[in-house]
């Protein structure tokens, strides 16, 4: 059973997740409105993930004699200036949820919340691998500048990259 203070913190992680989701939709839509076929596909992936993200978070809370409570969505932006920005943005995002899961580690050692602790390895480790993409595709978005040969190619690229693989759901 978890405690009520880490079920409040749990569900707080839910909405972010959320939140993720929702933010990298309007993003793979904008793409897909600006001719970025490649980056489209890879940002409805990336939000079907995070949607999966919130999905374990809910079960895990129910599982364990709390009750998950489902987010309301929230309007994310509808434009935004480029693939560049883009990209700064969900590096930004990934860093927030990240520092809150990191939070919510500490949390559960200060509570002694041992199973939660465990559950939530899986969210440290696919934090880091979220991050280390975000930050080599924005290297790589630097690198090619205006050359638009360069961003074709990142665009095809990115049309099979997966955000990342195993959901473990
Ligand atoms: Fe849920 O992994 Fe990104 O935010």
């Amino acid at each position: 059973m978890i405690s009520k203070k880490i079920e409040k913190l749990l569900n707080q992680q839910i909405d972010l997740e959320a939140d993720s989701s929702s933010f990298y939709l309007a993003m793979a839509s904008w793409a897909e409105r600006s001719g970025y076929n490649g980056v489209s596909a890879f940002l409805y992936r990336h939000s079907d993930e995070e949607r999966l993200h919130m999905l374990k978070l809910i079960k895990f809370v129910n599982e364990r004699g709390g009750a998950a409570l489902i987010p309301a969505l929230k309007s994310p932006p509808i434009n935004f200036k480029g693939v560049s920005e883009v990209f700064e943005l969900l590096l930004k995002h990934e860093v927030k949820v990240s520092n809150e899961i990191n939070k919510l580690v500490e949390h559960c050692l200060a509570d002694k919340d041992y199973t939660t602790h465990n559950f939530l390895q899986w969210y440290v480790a696919e934090q880091i691998e979220e991050e280390r993409l975000a930050r080599n595709l924005l290297d790589k978005i630097k690198l090619i500048g205006s050359d638009k040969g360069g961003m074709y190619l990142f665009d095809r690229d990115l049309e099979t990259m997966q955000p990342h693989a195993d959901q473990g759901i």
